[in-house]
């Protein structure tokens, strides 16, 4: 399968529910606009017409109708591969930066250390929906199972809309969290651990300090 051809820069955003992943995008955007450069913000599951599709029957259909574990693997997969091939692969082909709200640690976070699906199997399908495309640069924010569903139940206060895998019991959470540190821990050369805790200006200078690194390599 041939490796799609990579000329921008890859960054993602990965932790558990309420972990200020769509904060830190919005302020990296902001700071990188200001420095006259225009990202690609993009999220998964979603970015694409098909992938937005699935984006609501992966977190919306509960009960009855909900997807079985497998079926939400397969899902958030095809969403990748429509994603990388649609969106992420041609714009960095093109030279742009661009910034994704979770990627494939998310399916091996929530799927594989969370549902306990094999992490060989993940792993393989990761590839063969990435076409092996990994990003330069992914920012883990580490927050605990606690902290996170009570930044979900101050939210639902103001907006409720029922989502099936936020909405799992807490112990399915902690395993996700600590699936995020064990990712953290195995790709150190890729993954930066922050923490969720702190105030959001304060990740986001640490944050935009990293990007400008990779972009201004001294
Ligand atoms: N999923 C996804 C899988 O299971 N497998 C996969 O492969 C993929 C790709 C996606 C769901 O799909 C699952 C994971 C998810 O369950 P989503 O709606 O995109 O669903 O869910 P999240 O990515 O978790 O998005 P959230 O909006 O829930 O969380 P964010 O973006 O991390 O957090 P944010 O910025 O919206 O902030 C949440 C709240 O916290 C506050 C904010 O004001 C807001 O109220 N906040 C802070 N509070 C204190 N201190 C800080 N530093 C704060 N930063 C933000």
């Amino acid at each position: 399968m041939p490796r799609p051809q990579k000329r921008g820069l890859f960054i993602s955003f990965e932790g558990p529910e309420c972990a200020g992943k769509t904060t830190q995008i919005a302020m990296l955007g902001e700071s990188l606009a200001k420095m006259g450069l225009a990202p690609v913000v993009t999220r998964e599951p979603g970015g694409t017409v098909i992938g937005e599709e699935l984006r609501k029957i992966v977190k919306h259909h509960v009960g009855e109708s909900a997807v079985v574990d497998e079926a939400e693997l397969l899902i958030f997969a095809a969403s990748r591969a429509q994603h990388v091939k649609k969106l992420i692969a041609p714009a960095l082909d093109n030279g742009q930066i661009v910034v994704c709200d979770r990627y494939a640690d998310s399916t091996t976070a929530y799927q594989g250390y969370g549902r306990g699906i094999s992490l060989d199997f993940i792993l393989a399908l990761n590839r063969f929906a990435t076409c092996g495309l990994e990003p330069d640069i992914t920012f883990i924010l580490d927050l605990s199972a606690e902290e996170s569903y009570e930044r979900g139940q101050r939210r639902q206060e103001t907006l409720f809309v029922e989502d099936r895998i936020e909405s799992a019991e807490i112990g399915f959470h902690r395993k996700v969290r600590n699936g995020f540190l064990k990712i953290a821990e195995e790709n150190p050369g890729r993954v930066q651990l922050l923490s969720a805790m702190d105030a959001p200006e304060s990740i986001h200078e640490n944050i935009f300090k990293m990007v400008k690194k990779c972009l201004l390599p001294s």
